[in-house]
């Protein structure tokens, strides 16, 4: 039978489970990817479940979101994980050296393998054709001690891409078209395949763009075939040897069909405050901006950067804008340097960054009161960029360029009158750095793991009761992100590796009495809307509440990474049977879920609920595994004895 590339990934690493969208699967994973702000609680886990020795057969660690030294934190969570890697045999790149999924695909990423990485957007991998996957640091631990990696199997979207992009047009423009169409939560449970003869027009950096956010759509991950773009992005990159050709055959199917013709498209925007909610670019032209940014982990390649340069060449940044370069990784700042890039930008008036995440996580770079900020990161998701009520659109590069020129969002188009597009060619060789990666070796085993006194050990989580008895102390409505429950930026990020510390900002922006309420009440629920915890794959969402009493959610509906944290800390993930049992709840309410215990050891997908008194039906929708870990009071204190 004709197979789609995501079956043929799928069914060579299959462990457990059979391909049948919703079934939960267990696949073997290749490749690891930790970040620092995660990846602190991930080695902590890993360590808590005493394996020797790293089992992925690529497994790295990158220092990309925390950059901002202003105490001691930061340095001894870095001291942590550099020591940390040597000890366990895993890669370790350095803070400056770039942000994970750029250098992830630099230097390590191969055809046809699978990751999953403790980030939402490591699907970013898609770019050179792997099956990667955002998810929670523990599970990410998990793999890295040699387990497979467990989710219910997804849905296959086909989306057949014909055509070519027109100028001033990018793959920026190609996934916002897809927000247009699908939302935020249009492709949960789903992986997207793109495939048709539009692919060849894209090189393997924009298939990165656009697979990274598949994740704003919902997506589990997407993936692109490896073909003679991804080769020679490889054999660009020094790593020719690693490609393998890879493709859907010709007749395979998909569960749904999508169809862009890349002609068909112009300029998109992403406005406030959701990378959902996308316009062209025209229909809000004029609107005054002050800052503008181009960077992230999407839109910091070579060709992306370049592109900019060559339109600022020669001119200058409008006199109101901070225009703002945050590069990918430290390689494409010297690529960009080598072919006088960066001196164009200079000059143009850029501030030209050291390569991380930077403002996209509120990390510096935050706009002024009522400012407008344009950005070509992947999430604009309310105050994230550490400004309150925040204004900030998502566009592509060469939409970025026009506006900082202009001083007002500009359709890149309006430029062709003036200059030719510049089309940007992928260096024939890259200038490789490795020289911020450090390798594994029999030596570094020996290391001494060093923990500063951030560094605090995994909290003691108590197991599910008999009976559980709570109060609701916050309800929410739809699309709640994890920005909203476990805030990030400069105050709190640094916090991460400490839970009794960054347990004091749980939904500190939504309801900052939350912290006090919760730890009054000891045993609390929280209710949602729908969407439920979109957004980042940061554990600290799920943790972080936890380790204050929550011990269920009742929602409408949850998005995946979110749902299996919750269940990996012990925490109730339900879904109201009926969602006009919503309008019940209000903050106060007692709730009781009568002999629970007994009834997720029982396998009930159906838990009943007394609501102030009133029974109502909540749905838990999880597999035997995951019972096993919220009955347990979490995965680590479950799967502890079998390591
Ligand atoms: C994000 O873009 O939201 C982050 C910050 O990269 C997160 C990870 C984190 O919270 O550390 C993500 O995407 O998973
Ligand atoms: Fe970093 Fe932003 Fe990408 Fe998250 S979305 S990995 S914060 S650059």
């Amino acid at each position: 039978m004709a197979k789609n590339l995501t079956h043929k990934i799928l069914e060579a690493h299959l462990i457990e489970g059979r391909l049948i969208s919703g079934e939960e699967i267990g696949i073997k994973i290749d490749h690891t990817l930790l970040q620092d702000a995660t990846g602190t609680m991930a080695m902590l886990e890993f360590e808590a479940m005493g394996i020797d020795r790293v089992k992925a057969e690529v497994a790295a660690q990158y220092v990309d979101h925390n950059l901002l030294q202003t105490d001691n934190k930061n340095a001894d969570d870095h001291r942590f994980l550099q020591t940390a890697c040597a000890r366990y045999g895993i890669h370790f790149s350095r803070p400056g050296n770039g942000i994970c999924h750029q250098v992830h695909m630099e230097r390590f990423g191969t055809p046809g393998k699978t990751m999953i990485g403790s980030d939402s957007h490591t699907p970013g991998a898609a770019g050179i054709s792997m099956l990667a996957i955002g998810a929670g640091g523990l599970d990410v631990a998990l793999a890295m001690a040699g387990q497979p990696y467990y989710f219910p199997c997804p849905k296959v979207v086909g989306v057949k891409l014909t055509g070519q992009l027109p100028d001033w047009v990018s793959a920026k423009d190609v996934v916002l078209e897809m927000l247009r169409r699908y939302d935020v939560k249009g492709c949960v449970g789903k992986i997207i395949e793109y495939y048709g003869p539009g692919i060849k027009t894209l090189s393997a950096t924009d298939r990165e763009t656009i697979g990274n956010m598949g994740t704003e759509l919902g997506a589990t991950t997407s993936v692109f075939p490896s073909d003679v773009n991804t080769r020679a992005y490889l054999e660009d990159q020094g790593r020719g040897n690693v490609w393998v050709e890879m493709m859907a055959d010709e007749e395979a199917t998909y569960d749904e069909n999508v169809e862009i013709d890349l002609s068909s498209l112009e300029p998109l925007i992403a406005c406030p405050s959701s990378p959902g909610n996308v316009v062209p670019v025209r229909e809000v032209a004029g609107l005054k901006v002050h800052q503008v940014i181009v960077g992230s982990c999407v839109n910091s390649s070579f060709r992306d950067l370049m592109v900019v340069a060559r339109i600022m060449e020669g001119e200058l940044v409008h006199h109101d804008i901070f225009f703002h370069i945050n590069p990918g990784s430290r390689q494409v700042l010297e690529n960009v340097l080598a072919q006088d890039g960066a001196l164009a930008l200079l000059k143009a008036g850029a501030r030209i960054h050291q390569s991380g995440c930077l403002g996209c996580i509120g990390m510096g770079q935050a706009p002024g009161t009522g400012q407008v900020s344009l950005r070509t990161f992947p999430r604009n998701f309310p105050n994230r960029s550490g400004t309150k009520d925040d204004k900030v659109y998502l566009c592509s590069p060469e939409t970025a360029a026009a506006t900082a020129l202009k001083g007002v969002i500009t359709d890149p188009r309006d430029l062709g009158k003036k200059m030719p597009y510049p089309r940007i060619k992928d260096p024939d060789k890259y200038i490789v750095d490795e020289h911020s990666i450090i390798f594994p070796s029999e030596e570094r085993i020996k290391t001494e793991i060093e923990r500063g006194p951030n560094i605090k050990p995994f909290p003691k989580i108590a197991q599910l009761p008999e009976t559980l008895a709570a109060e609701v102390v916050l309800k929410m409505g739809d699309n709640i992100t994890t920005d909203d429950i476990m805030p990030a930026g400069n105050k709190i990020l640094p916090l991460r590796s400490n839970i009794e510390a960054i347990s004091k900002f749980v939904y500190s922006q939504l309801a900052p009495e939350f912290y006090q309420e919760a730890r009054d009440k000891g045993t609390v629920v929280v209710i949602g809307g729908e969407n439920y915890g979109q957004g980042s794959s940061r554990e600290h969402a799920a943790l972080a509440p936890r380790y204050l009493g929550v011990r269920a959610k009742i929602v409408k509906s949850f998005a995946r990474i979110h749902k299996a944290n919750l269940c990996n800390f012990g925490i109730l993930p339900l879904v109201f049977k009926d969602f006009a049992d919503y309008d019940r709840f209000n903050k106060g309410s007692k709730v009781i879920f009568p002999n629970i215990r007994k009834r997720l050891a029982e396998g009930d997908r159906e838990i009943p609920a007394e609501v102030d008194g009133q029974r109502i039906i909540t749905i838990l929708d999880v597999s035997p595994r995951q019972r096993r870990s919220i009955l347990a009071g979490g995965t680590l204190n479950d799967v502890k004895q079998d390591l």
